[in-house]
C-alpha cells in the first residue's frame, strides 16, 4: 500500500501563512508539527513505507522538508509542472504511472486523528471519510449516498448527502477505473475540475463507500480560522482513551505493535482477562492473571491495567467508557464474533467506536504460543493446575478417560456459547472405566502398574490436570508408594475411599457385600499419604462412602470432619440415590462447620443437577465419572449387531461410522 499526498497547490486562502512554504507546512501545534510532518507521522506509525507526494508551489523547501524529517518513509515527488494553472486532478495525471496499486489518497492540507486512518485502513472496500453529524458544509464537498455507496462526490451537492473529506482508501482495481477517467479528462483538456469530477463519471463501476467517522477530527485548513479550529480540536483528541484486552501469555512483537499503535489513539488502558475467563475460552493460562498484569503494567504508552472477568467487554466498557477499543481483525469471524458484536453495540450505546488492525498470524507468533502449551503437560506444571483452576473458577468439572483417545476427547471437545467457550477442566481415571476397558470387574484387580499404564498413555497426548481414582488406596504401606508415583507422574490428586477389604464399585451400594474402614484406619493412611508427598499441589481426597453403605448422615459428617483434620485436601461425598437431597444435606452441613475444604460430587445417578446449582451450594468440582464409556459400550456393540445382521458392514459404515479419513486426521500427527 501507498500513500499518495496532494500538495501541488497554492492555498492561497491562507494569506501570509503560505508566503514562504506551501501550505501543508503550516504549523498546528506549539510543539512545530505541521500538517504534512503529522500525516507522515501517522502513515509511517501504520506501516506504510512508500508515500507519492505531487509538488507544485515551493516544491524544493518541500521536498527538504520531508527529507528532513527522517522518517522510515521512501518518497515520490512528482512535480505539476503547471500547478498555477490547473487543479489537482492534473497532479494525479501527472503521478499516473506510481499508482498502481491500494493507495490512501489525501488532499495536503488535511488534519485528521490516527484513529480516523486506522479505520480507514481496516476497510476492506475503497471509501472516503464522511461525517453523519456534521453539517453539510456551504462550499467543501459532499458526498451523495445511495445503496449504501458514494455516487456522487462534489460541493454542489445537498439532496441525500453527508460532509466528505478528501480522504480515501482505494483499491487497486477502483483506482484504476478513477485514474483511467482522470486520464480522459486530462486529454480532452478538463484540468480545471476537481478529480472527484472523473470519479462521478465512473461511480457506477468504481464503488467507494462511505465511512462515516462522525465527530471525530478530519478536517481540511483552507483559512486562518479552519487552522484554529482544528488546532483546536487536536488538542482534544489528546484526552481520547483507548481500550485493549489481553489474555496472553507471552508478550511478542505483534503484540508491541498493536499496542504501539492503540496507545496513538489515546490514553490507554489494558483489560487483562482473568485466570477464570481465560480457562472458559481457551487452553489453560501458563501465567498466572497477577503476573500477565505486571507485563503488561510495565509496557510504555500503557496506562493502566484492569481486570477483565469475562470475555464480554461490556462491564468494563460500561464504566470505562473509552472512546475507542482497539482489536486485531481476526474477531470478525469464527467464535468471537458474538463477543465483537456485542462489543459494537455497547460502544454505539454511548458514542464508542471499534478500532481494528490487521491480525498476525505470523508462523513465529504461533510456535511461541504452541511452546508455551507445550509446557503445560510437563508434570510440575500439570499437576499445579488442579489448584489454581479451583483457586480461580469456584467449581471445576472432570470427565472421565481410560485411553488415549478418551484423553483427547476431554482434552479437545469444546462447545461455544455466547461468544465464549466451555470445556472440561480435568480428566478422571475411574477405577470402574479402567477396569471395563480391560474387560475386567471394578474389584481393585487390575493393578496399579496397569493403572499407571493408562495414565502415561493419556498424559501423553493431554495437557488436561488428572484426578486419579485411588480406589481403596490399598495397604497404607502400598498406599505411600502409589502417592509418590502418581505424584511424579504429574497427576493432580488421588482419591481414596474408606472402604478395605475387597472392594466392589460403589453403586451397588449395600446389595453386596463391602466392609467401610474405621474412621482411624482411615486417617493413618491419609495422613501416611500427606507425608509422603513431596510438592504441595498434590492434593489426596477422602471419599465417604457412609451414604452409599446406609450408614447415615451423621456417619458421613463425622469422616469428614476427622478426614479433613487428619491431611485430606478434599472431600468426596458420594450417593447412589437418584435425588440429590442427602447430597445436598451433606454438603449444606458441611459446609456449616468447613467453608474452605474442596467438597466433590460424581453425579452418576442425581444427574439432573446443574453445575451451577453445585456451585451455589457449595460444591467444587463435578465428576463425570463413566459418561464416555457408557456411551461409547453401546455405539460398539450396535455396530457389531449390525454386521452381523447384514452380514456385510455397509449398513454399519452408512448408519454409524465416523469416515475412515476422520479417524485418520482426528489424531494430529505432532502429538
Ligand atoms: C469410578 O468411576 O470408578 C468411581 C465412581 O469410583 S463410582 O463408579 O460411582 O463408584
Ligand atoms: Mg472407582
Amino acid at each position: 500500500m501507498k500513500a499518495l499526498i496532494l500538495n501541488s497547490g497554492l492555498g492561497r486562502r491562507m494569506g501570509a501563512l503560505t508566503d514562504e512554504h506551501p501550505k501543508c507546512m503550516t504549523e498546528i501545534d506549539a510543539g512545530g508539527e505541521t500538517i504534512l510532518s503529522r500525516q507522515l507521522r501517522v502513515i509511517a506509525a501504520a506501516g506504510i513505507r512508500e508515500v507519492v507526494i505531487t509538488t507544485g508551489y515551493y516544491d524544493k523547501v518541500l521536498v527538504d522538508y520531508c527529507n528532513s524529517l527522517d522518517l522510515p518513509l521512501q518518497y515520490t515527488f512528482i512535480k505539476n509542472p503547471i500547478y498555477d494553472r490547473t487543479n489537482y486532478i492534473y497532479s494525479i495525471w501527472c503521478a499516473r504511472e506510481y499508482l498502481r496499486e491500494d493507495i490512501v489518497l489525501m488532499h495536503g492540507d488535511l488534519v485528521f486523528e490516527e484513529a480516523v486512518f486506522a479505520r480507514l485502513l481496516a476497510s476492506e472496500e475503497s471509501c472516503m471519510v464522511v461525517s453523519s453529524l456534521l453539517p453539510l458544509p456551504e462550499k467543501d464537498f459532499k458526498a451523495v449516498i445511495g445503496n449504501g455507496e458514494i455516487q456522487k462526490i462534489g460541493i454542489e451537492f445537498f439532496e441525500n448527502a453527508l460532509a466528505a473529506q478528501p480522504l480515501y482508501l482505494l483499491k487497486e482495481s477502483d483506482l484504476a477505473l478513477w485514474l483511467e477517467s482522470i486520464c480522459a479528462f486530462v486529454e480532452r483538456g478538463d484540468v480545471n475540475c476537481y478529480a472527484e469530477n472523473a470519479f462521478n463519471a465512473v461511480s457506477d463501476r468504481c464503488k467507494i463507500f462511505p465511512l462515516d467517522v462522525k465527530n471525530m477530527l478530519c478536517g481540511e485548513i483552507d483559512t486562518p480560522q479552519d487552522l484554529e479550529a482544528v488546532s483546536e480540536k487536536l488538542a482534544e483528541c489528546g484526552t481520547r482513551t483507548v481500550y485493549m484486552c489481553f489474555s496472553t501469555d507471552v508478550i511478542h512483537s505483534g503484540h508491541i505493535a498493536i499496542l504501539k499503535r492503540a496507545r496513538r489513539l489515546g490514553k490507554l488502558t489494558v483489560g487483562v482477562l482473568t485466570d477464570n475467563a481465560v480457562m472458559s475460552y481457551k487452553h489453560f493460562p501458563v501465567v498466572p492473571y497477577e503476573d500477565r498484569c505486571s507485563m503488561l503494567e510495565n509496557i510504555a504508552g500503557v496506562t493502566r491495567v484492569v481486570a477483565q472477568e469475562s470475555l464480554s467487554y461490556r462491564d468494563n466498557l460500561l464504566r470505562l467508557r473509552p472512546d475507542f477499543v482497539v482489536h486485531g481483525d481476526d474477531w470478525r469471524v469464527g467464535v468471537q464474533r458474538p463477543i465483537r458484536d456485542e462489543t459494537e453495540k455497547v460502544l454505539a450505546s454511548y458514542g464508542g467506536t471499534l478500532i481494528e488492525f490487521p491480525y498476525s498470524n505470523d508462523e513465529k507468533y504461533r510456535a511461541l504460543d504452541t511452546n508455551a502449551r507445550a509446557g503445560l503437560s510437563l508434570p510440575d506444571i500439570r499437576r499445579a493446575r488442579l489448584k489454581r483452576s479451583l483457586e480461580a473458577k469456584g467449581l471445576i468439572t472432570a470427565i472421565e478417560a481410560h485411553s488415549g483417545i478418551t484423553g483427547l476427547i476431554a482434552e479437545n471437545t469444546v462447545v461455544y456459547e455466547g461468544g465464549g467457550t466451555h470445556q472440561f477442566d480435568a480428566m478422571w481415571i475411574s477405577s470402574l472405566c479402567d477396569s471395563t476397558a480391560k474387560g475386567k470387574p471394578d474389584i481393585e484387580l487390575v493393578d496399579m502398574t496397569s493403572r499407571f499404564r493408562t495414565i502415561d498413555d493419556i498424559m501423553e497426548v493431554t495437557t488436561k490436570p488428572i484426578i486419579f481414582d485411588g480406589d481403596t488406596g490399598g495397604l497404607t504401606e502400598h498406599f505411600v508408594y502409589t502417592v509418590k508415583s502418581l505424584e511424579r507422574m504429574g497427576v493432580s490428586m488421588v482419591i481414596i475411599e474408606d472402604k478395605k477389604g475387597l472392594k466392589k464399585n460403589s453403586l451397588f451400594g449395600a446389595e453386596v457385600e463391602q466392609t467401610q474402614a474405621s474412621i482411624e484406619e482411615f486417617c493413618e493412611k491419609i495422613r501416611a499419604g500427606k507425608l509422603a508427598q513431596k510438592t504441595r499441589d498434590f492434593m489426596i481426597c477422602a471419599r465417604i462412602e457412609s451414604l452409599i453403605l446406609e450408614r447415615g448422615m451423621e456417619d458421613a459428617l463425622a469422616r469428614a470432619a476427622a478426614f479433613v483434620e487428619a491431611g485430606a485436601d478434599a472431600i468426596m461425598i458420594h450417593s447412589r440415590k437418584s435425588s440429590p437431597d442427602e447430597i445436598f444435606e451433606f454438603v449444606e452441613k458441611f459446609r456449616a462447620c468447613d467453608g474452605g475444604t474442596p467438597l466433590v460430587v460424581v453425579p452418576t445417578s442425581f444427574n439432573q443437577v446443574t453445575e451451577e446449582e453445585f456451585k451455589t451450594r457449595g460444591v467444587n468440582v463435578v465428576i463425570y465419572a463413566n459418561q464416555l464409556t457408557r456411551s461409547g459400550f453401546p455405539a460398539m456393540q450396535r455396530a457389531a449387531r449390525s454386521i452381523l445382521t447384514h452380514h456385510r458392514a455397509k449398513e454399519c459404515d452408512e448408519e454409524m461410522c465416523m469416515s475412515i479419513k476422520d479417524i485418520i486426521t482426528l489424531i494430529p500427527e505432532d502429538n
